[in-house]
């Protein structure tokens, strides 16, 4: 019997997948291909092009000295197709192959295409916790989908931080603990840097060469692209800032982008680390007596509850989940999303950075440039392409979910409970933002007003009918109801003018 031809896509760098693990050295023969459909179906940040294709040629290195025959396809190949089924098409013929053998890709486009393709065998990607059939299970017939039951679950199935059948600590949650305003602290760790290699430092060439227009700076250039790199930076994550992950969690503070966030999503979504082994190590440090439960807690939530249930929820509602839009929201997505060319501070701040790290921690996406669109009405779908574009960890199946559910309220409710809005009250408590902004916080009407609140209220006078019906925002309307007649047409007359304003 002859062999078959296994694709394996770059966020699948796992040796483990299940492709290969059901594939056979000695007979099936491995491709990996650098195409430009898979780098351009949305503008991606520089950084992340470098981190993929250089983590893709340093795992293809890897499955060679592990016995697999590999033929890697780069992107400057005069013969590259352009697109995976070319690529597989031209490897098929070039090894006189009739099969494929594939992992389920991330995201439903290419599922879909895949299925087009003759003769292709595709496996269940098993490296999460929760499989696709079962979340849809759990999730059909409730009546609102609340990620607390879903990680409660999934702590029980892997008795992450149980003793017995009760919670570590006594509770299932400490988030309550998790929202501690940060100082800028000298102190503060640092995530590793890695010196590109002759691999990357090649891919850094072509990357300025074939993307020079893309959004995002190129060097300095310092992700981890191999297995054994991205675990140093988790390990020095582990000792240098998971002790106070959970408290400073939700903090931002100006240049310092990273704080004690783990800045390992990006080695996480494209294989280079394993789930349950991370939730396992941070587990042993609290029970080791080296960090607190509430940063043990918090990060093993962000894991098994959050990034498994809008995995369950993308592809329990594809296809159509990427054209939600239960706001109505049209407003083009601001031009300075693109540049950073804003007054406002704090936003100057997060796209600044993105731009420059293809980074921005989880309350930056959700609570500053998130927070911005859902108030100023911007389209979903527009916001959700720039996310899936500017962040080295973005693949739609845990991105989507997280821009039109969580932070656009797009889905009328399915993911959140309610919308995460909030004016510029919530960023100065959480930040040192406003301190250098133009704007001034403390006002609520006038120039000098902080956008983010008159924003806030014209949010809530659009949508009153409602959020009404919202028992966690219902109050917000009363307030804005008992408001005088004048005030209210002030504050939705200078968000009209700073709304038509933006360019
Ligand atoms: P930490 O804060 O150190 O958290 C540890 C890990 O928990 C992360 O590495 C990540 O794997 C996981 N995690 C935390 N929060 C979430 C979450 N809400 N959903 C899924 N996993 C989570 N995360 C992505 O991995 N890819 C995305 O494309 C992405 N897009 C987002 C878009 C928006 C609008 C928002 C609000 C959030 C998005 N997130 C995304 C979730 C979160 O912001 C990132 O996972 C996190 O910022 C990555 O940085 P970190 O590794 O330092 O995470
Ligand atoms: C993100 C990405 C990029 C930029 N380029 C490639 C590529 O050239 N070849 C490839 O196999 N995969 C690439 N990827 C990752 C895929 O886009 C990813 O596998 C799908 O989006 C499914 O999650
Ligand atoms: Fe952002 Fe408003 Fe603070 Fe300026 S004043 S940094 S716009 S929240």
């Amino acid at each position: 019997m002859s062999g078959r031809l296994i694709l394996v896509l770059g966020d699948q760098l796992s040796p483990g997948l299940s492709s290969l693990a059901a594939g056979d050295p000695r007979t099936d023969r491995v491709l990996m291909a650098e195409v430009m459909a898979e780098a351009s179906y949305v503008p991606h940040h520089k950084k992340k092009l470098v981190f993929v294709f250089s983590a893709m040629r340093h795992f293809a290195q890897e499955l060679r000295e592990a016995g697999w025959q590999v033929d890697y396809v780069t992107l400057d190949d005069p013969a590259n197709s352009g697109s995976l089924g070319g690529e597989v098409l031209r490897a098929l013929a070039r090894h006189n192959l009739s099969r494929v053998l594939a992992t389920e890709p991330g995201e439903w486009r290419l599922v879909e295409e895949m299925r087009g393709w003759s003769d292709v065998e595709l496996l269940p990607d098993d490296r999460f916790l929760a499989d696709r059939a079962g979340f849809a299970g759990w999730a059909e017939g409730r009546k609102g989908l609340r990620m607390e039951h879903f990680y409660r679950l999934m702590r029980r199935k892997t008795g992450l931080l149980m003793d017995g059948g009760e919670p570590a600590g006594g509770r299932w949650n400490f988030d309550a603990d998790n929202r501690s305003r940060a100082e800028p602290d000298l102190l503060m760790p640092q995530p590793p840097r890695f010196a590109p290699d002759a691999i990357t430092t090649q891919v850094l060439d072509m990357v300025a060469r074939r993307f020079p227009d893309n959004f995002g700076t190129l060097e300095p250039f310092w992700f981890a692209v191999t297995r054994a790199d991205a675990e140093a930076a988790f390990a020095h994550f582990l000792t240098h800032a998971l002790p106070r992950f959970g408290t400073y969690q939700d903090a931002m503070l100006a240049g310092r982008p990273f704080l004690y966030h783990a800045v390992v999503a990006q080695y996480l979504n494209a294989g280079l680390l394993d789930p349950l082994a991370m939730c396992r190590a941070v587990e042993a440090e609290w029970r080791a007596g080296r960090v607190p439960l509430n940063s043990a807690e918090g990060f093993i939530r962000q894991i098994i509850g959050w990034r498994e249930f809008v995995r369950g929820i993308y592809w329990w509602k594809m296809p159509g989940y990427d054209r939600v839009n239960a706001l109505e929201a049209h407003r083009p997505l601001p031009s300075f999303y693109w540049t950073a060319d804003t007054r406002m501070a704090c936003l100057n701040a997060c796209i600044s950075q993105t731009r420059d790290e293809a980074y921005a921690h989880h309350i930056q996406r959700l609570m500053v440039t998130g927070n911005f669109a859902l108030l100023a009405g911007i389209d979903p779908h527009a916001l959700h392409e720039w996310y899936l574009a500017v962040y080295a960890d973005a693949y739609e199946w845990v991105e989507l979910p997280n821009t039109v559910g969580m932070s656009q309220f797009a889905d009328g409710g399915l993911l959140a409970s309610k919308p995460y809005a909030a004016s510029g009250a919530y960023i100065d408590r959480m930040s040192d933002y406003c301190w250098g902004c133009v704007y001034d916080v403390k006002a609520k009407a006038g120039p000098k007003a902080c956008p983010f609140n008159l924003l806030y209220w014209d949010f809530i006078a659009r949508h009153r009918e409602r959020l009404v019906r919202n028992p966690r925002m219902a109050q917000m309307v009363r307030t804005w109801e008992r408001f005088a007649p004048e005030r209210q047409e002030q504050l939705r007359r200078d968000a009209a003018r700073f709304l038509d304003a933006l360019a």
